[in-house]
Parts: C-alpha cells; sequence; structure tokens
C-alpha cells in the first residue's frame, strides 16, 4: 500500500506554513537538487584567444585590485553561478607577459600550476623558494603557502592553475592573507632546493612534518618515467600508463585535496571503460584522440581532443579513451578530487 502526501490538504498546508515560520520542514516535502554535471570539452583556440585577448584589455593589478591574476576560468555550463569548473575544483589559464609580477599572497586553497608555455625565465616564488618555471613542469602551492609570481624574460608564459576553492568555500574554510612587506616576499632557496631536500634520494636529516610541502616536478623527469614505463609495458586497463605525482613524503596523494596524473595512450590504443565517484579535469599535453563518457559501457557522448584541449568527466560516468593517431602516443595531464573521497570512505568504482 503505498501511501501519498496531498500537500492541497488544508491541514497538511497549515503544518507546512507553521514550520516555516519556525525553520523547520518535512523529509516529504521536496527541495533543489544540485544540478547533474555533464562532460563538457574547452578547445585550446578557445581559451588561448580568450587568454591573449585579456592580456590586450586587462591590465594585471596590484594585490588588492580584481585583475591581480590574469586567468580565463573554466566555466561549466551547469555550474556558471560559481563559475566552477567541477564540483570541487576550479581549473583556470593565467597568462603573465614579459615584466609582469603577481603580487604576493597566500590562501587556505590549495592550488597548483602546470606549465604549457614558456621559456623557463619565469618563476613562481614559493614560500622564498625559485621555482623555475619550464613547459610540463607541476609546481604545489599547498594550502596556505605565500606565493607570487615574476616573468623576468622575453616572452610571455602560460599555466593552468587548479584551485580546490569550492571545496574550501562549501566547507566555509575559504581564507585569505596578503604579504605586508611588498610585492614579493624575499627569494632565500635556489630552484630546486624542494627536490633536493625531498627527492627520494635525499639527506637524511629530512624531517617529516606531516602537512604537504611546497614541491617542483619537473618535466624532463615526469616523460623519462613514461617513456620507460611505457616501453616496460606496465598499463592500466584503464587509462593506459597511468602515473600520480606522488608527494614525496607521504608517497600519497599529490595534495589531501587535489591528486595530479600523467598518462600515455600508445599509438591506437582504446582502453577499457570505468567509473569512479571521484570526477576528473584533464588537459592534452599532445596528440589526439577520443574520450567517450556516459551512457552505458563503452558507449556515450565522444569528447574529441587535440593537443591542449581540456575536458571534464564528472563522477560516476562511464568512460574510456582512445588515442586515434596510429603514429603518435598521447600524453594527458588531469587533475582529480580521488583523494577527498578515497579519505573519507566515499571512493567507489566500477570496472569493465
Ligand atoms: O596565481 O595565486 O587561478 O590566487 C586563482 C587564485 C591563481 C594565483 C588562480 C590565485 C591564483
Ligand atoms: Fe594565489
Amino acid at each position: 500500500m503505498s501511501h501519498q502526501v496531498d500537500a492541497t490538504d488544508p491541514r497538511v498546508e497549515a503544518l507546512h506554513r507553521r514550520m516555516a515560520e519556525h525553520s523547520l520542514g518535512g523529509h516529504w516535502q521536496t527541495r533543489a537538487r544540485a544540478p547533474k554535471l555533464e562532460a563538457h570539452m574547452w578547445p585550446w583556440s578557445a581559451i588561448y584567444s580568450c587568454l591573449m585577448e585579456s592580456g590586450e584589455v586587462i591590465q594585471l593589478g596590484g594585490i588588492d585590485d580584481a585583475a591581480k591574476r590574469r586567468t580565463v576560468q573554466l566555466v561549466n555550463p551547469a555550474l556558471t553561478e560559481q563559475k566552477s569548473t567541477s564540483r570541487t575544483l576550479q581549473m583556470s589559464i593565467q597568462l603573465v607577459k614579459s615584466g609582469e609580477r603577481a603580487e604576493c599572497h597566500r590562501h587556505t586553497a590549495a592550488a597548483l600550476r602546470f606549465v604549457v608555455e614558456g621559456d623557463g625565465t619565469a618563476y613562481t616564488n614559493v614560500e622564498g623558494e625559485q621555482m623555475l618555471m619550464e613547459p610540463g613542469d607541476l609546481v604545489l602551492t599547498p594550502n596556505w603557502t605565500w606565493h607570487d609570481h615574476y616573468n623576468p624574460g622575453k616572452n610571455s608564459i602560460v599555466w593552468l592553475d587548479v584551485l580546490d576553492v569550492h571545496l574550501t568555500t562549501y566547507l566555509d574554510a575559504t581564507f585569505h592573507e596578503n604579504y605586508g612587506e611588498g610585492p614579493a616576499q624575499p627569494i632565500v632557496k635556489p630552484d630546486g632546493y624542494c627536490r633536493q631536500r625531498l627527492g627520494v634520494v635525499r639527506p637524511r636529516t629530512t624531517t617529516v612534518a606531516g602537512q604537504t610541502l611546497p614541491y617542483s616536478y619537473k618535466w624532463t623527469d615526469t616523460l623519462a618515467a613514461l617513456k620507460e614505463i611505457a616501453a616496460a609495458d606496465r598499463r592500466d586497463p584503464h587509462d593506459g600508463v597511468l602515473l600520480e605525482y606522488a608527494n614525496p613524503i607521504t608517497g600519497g596523494p599529490t595534495m589531501p585535496t587535489i591528486g595530479c596524473w600523467i598518462q600515455w595512450l600508445a599509438p591506437g590504443e582504446t582502453t577499457k571503460g570505468h567509473r569512479h565517484t571521484s570526477s576528473t579535469i584533464y588537459h592534452v599535453v599532445e596528440g589526439q584522440g577520443v574520450t567517450t563518457v556516459g551512457g552505458s559501457k563503452g558507449v556515450g557522448e565522444g569528447l574529441t581532443w587535440g593537443p591542449r584541449d581540456c575536458f571534464f568527466v564528472p563522477g560516476w560516468k562511464w568512460h574510456h579513451f582512445r588515442n586515434t593517431s596510429k603514429k603518435e602516443p598521447a600524453i594527458i595531464f588531469s587533475v582529480t578530487d580521488r583523494p577527498v573521497l578515497e579519505s573519507l570512505g566515499l571512493y567507489r568504482e566500477e570496472a569493465e
């Protein structure tokens, strides 16, 4: 026997009214649901042309200005109010032109940069360490670390920013502080300091502080690992050769809230499908292919991608990859909220 609630019954109406007056509600009453997220593609051509136009039109501002950073944000069509890329993460593309400085601050949102374009002369200063940025490098700016960017070179630099700011905001834990002593913190540690101190071959004096530390992963090391492991044919059925940027101290995820991964699809490779509760934002480093998302196993919407395109795969959607080139590998960088789901006991996966 099923019982329906008749919301037009005057007694039910009266109850609902009285409850609302006291800021109360009934489990049987409807409520707004968060929008369902769909896969989405941001072609690099659109991102890049808007970013270059912003370089002409938007003056990089001081620390208190709206344009204290010059970024173009990837906005999920279902999350336009928050201007958010996924429910948890923000991916944006930042431009720092020759001679420009983005002034020093820190925030509780954790951030990272993945370099797309540049001549290796620009740097981010994280907690006093000069981290030179070459294409493919990954630079971590963990929660509450001071950071400023400077481009002393002749050419512009372009990188991806990823922040967990929507998660910190959801938790009412977003805080921000400007550096009080000028536009930039002094450089007190040379480039490479973090790798000398925390790399896998390191001085015995390294102390394990427990918190996430500033770190920079060089592209030469990442690419060498990808090539070696691809040559050894150590592949994941769902992602090709899939490598995690491990936290050098804990061996765990890149940061507590953001996992960074790099994957390699061999020429012509098609992966098997799977789905998991974490969501992922991808950036193609090189190559071309199709990611099929949604529907049931193997059938869904095809996202066709080429170099530098960015795309989003929501949680719990089946997806698989195909490298459409018969000659060239495809390399894809990605960021995921998987560490959050895992640490809360909410990570779940189904696979073909
Ligand atoms: O470069 O410090 O995309 O604070 C968003 C917030 C970049 C940054 C973003 C930030 C930064
Ligand atoms: Fe920042």
